[in-house]
């Protein structure tokens, strides 16, 4: 049986932001049978000897397949990929363009987005905020565009196929969906549109509302 660790009670300032998420699409679009162990967050769960001897960070998501333990979301997504020959081509050379944009998207792009998201998280409690602010929009418009750029007339990161790619870059772009940065990028906007109208999707943030209690989608 497949295991996710997700989280079962967090700070409600990053509910829907949460990298689990991730995982749990992936899991939902593969139609695998699995269980989430809801983690305790405010009760310091990830901070506890038997979480911390699967996950040194103190994290999540981590997978348990069988005793088979695995931590950071992308390398989780493309286990399970490789695990099923889905979300992920079937050659050599494709499967390279998807561990390409799995890295793309957790470095080139998500480093400034992730900034700017946590910026607007804490708001006036940090009081460097906004003088930050200004740099990272400048920052993020820039990987952005580049992002605009490739997507072109191309439906998905890796061609015509969604992909495990393209789970990670739509839970990326998401971090930054009340930052008023993705307007000016229509091709990106709608990308991030396509991949979050899959049903996979969908169901993913209904459990994900139900089991932290909170309404119903108010995570979208
Ligand atoms: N590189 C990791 C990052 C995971 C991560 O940042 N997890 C956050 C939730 S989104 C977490 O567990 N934070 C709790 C904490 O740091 O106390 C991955 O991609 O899986």
């Amino acid at each position: 049986m497949l295991t996710l660790y997700g989280f079962g009670r967090v700070n409600s300032k990053v509910v829907g932001f949460t990298r689990d998420l991730r995982v749990l699409w992936a899991l939902e679009e593969l139609g695998l049978p699995y269980q989430v162990h809801g983690v305790d967050h405010p009760s310091g769960e990830l901070r506890g000897d038997a979480f911390l001897r699967m996950n040194p960070f103190a994290q999540v998501p981590v997978l348990d397949d069988n005793g088979f333990v695995l931590t950071e979301s992308a390398a989780i997504l493309l286990y399970l990929a490789e695990k099923t020959g889905r979300l992920i081509p079937s050659e050599l050379e494709g499967r390279a363009q998807v561990t390409r944009w799995c890295f793309a998207a957790l470095s080139s792009v998500e480093l400034p987005l992730s900034q700017l998201l946590m910026v607007d998280l804490l708001g006036a409690s940090d009081p460097t905020g906004a003088q930050r602010r200004p740099g990272l929009v400048k920052y993020s418009e820039r990987v952005l565009g580049a992002l605009e750029d490739w997507l072109g007339s191309r439906a998905y990161l890796v061609g015509e196929a969604f992909t495990v790619a393209d789970i990670l870059m739509a839970t990326v772009l998401r971090e930054v969906r009340n930052a008023g940065v993705l307007e000016g990028f229509p091709k990106v906007s709608a990308y991030r549109v396509r991949c979050e109208s899959r049903p996979a999707w969908q169901r993913t943030l209904d459990a994900y509302e139900q089991r932290l209690g909170v309404p119903a989608g108010s995570t979208r």
